[in-house]
């Protein structure tokens, strides 16, 4: 009864970390298999997986593919209905889908202008208004989400659930960039920082070497302002 979940690399690709917490958080069995997203080899790779074209991809025990990190939510809270992906209160779910469809569709400036790096934080970083904008959404959208919460845990609806997956990559740009929102949106990404999860795929993603990575060009690099893993090959990196 294991899954397979085709991945990018895991110091850049947002998408393929929501993807496998979506397992890891909830005790799914998973294993996974790594495209070339950087290396070069990644339409190659996806060829085996078409018609998807993107990462992560989803593999069924039976064999079946699902594409789509939304679809894959779905389909996976759909067959381990016990295993409580989405908030058990049906206010709180059809926010928490909310606000899961509202960061899959959207957060177009600050996913552009601030593309995801687990690497180092970048200093000096000044947001758009754009960006400004997408970050005063957001802490509109996680506050509402808190008045829904069933007091069990310090995510957006107490427990974590499917919602906090979406947003944990949002949760690492912010910190990546340095970017500022007020103290409650600040402990929250402070929490996802902080979640074994969260750092068991970052630990990996440091084991990677990436000399030249195309983010922050220009900027101060200062460590990562999260928990420090054993391996941190950029903490004192100064330009890249
Ligand atoms: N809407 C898709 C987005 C997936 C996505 O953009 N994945 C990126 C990696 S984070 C990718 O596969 N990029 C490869 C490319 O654009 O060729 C989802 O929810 O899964």
């Amino acid at each position: 009864m294991t899954y397979t979940l085709i991945i990018g690399d895991r110091a850049f690709s947002s998408w393929s970390l929501r993807g496998w917490l979506m397992f890891e958080k909830f005790g799914l069995p998973v294993e996974t298999r790594m495209t070339g997203l950087y290396s070069g080899t990644f339409a190659q790779d996806m060829q085996a997986y078409a018609p998807a074209r993107l990462v992560p991809v989803m593999v069924t025990p039976e064999g079946h593919l699902v594409g789509e990190t939304l679809a894959i939510a779905e389909t996976l809270a759909e067959r381990h209905p016990e295993a409580g992906l989405w908030p058990a209160d049906r206010d709180a779910r059809a926010t928490a889908r909310w606000l899961a469809a509202e960061m899959h569709a959207g957060f177009r400036a600050l996913r552009d202008e601030c593309p995801c790096q687990l690497l180092f934080r970048i200093e000096g970083f000044t947001p758009s208004p754009a960006v400004q904008a997408d970050l005063a959404r957001l802490e509109e959208l996680w506050a509402d989400a808190a008045g829904f919460s069933d007091g069990s845990g310090p995510w957006l609806f107490g427990a974590y659930s499917l919602a906090d997956v979406f947003y944990a990559p949002v949760a690492a740009r912010i910190a990546g960039y340095g970017l500022p929102v007020g103290p409650a949106a600040q402990a929250y990404v402070d929490q996802h920082l902080a979640d074994p999860a969260f750092r068991r795929w970052r630990a990996e993603a440091l084991t990677v070497p990436y000399p030249d990575p195309p983010y922050g060009r220009g900027y101060e690099k200062g460590p990562w302002p999260g928990p420090a893993e054993e391996v941190e090959p950029y903490a004192t990196a100064k330009t890249v």
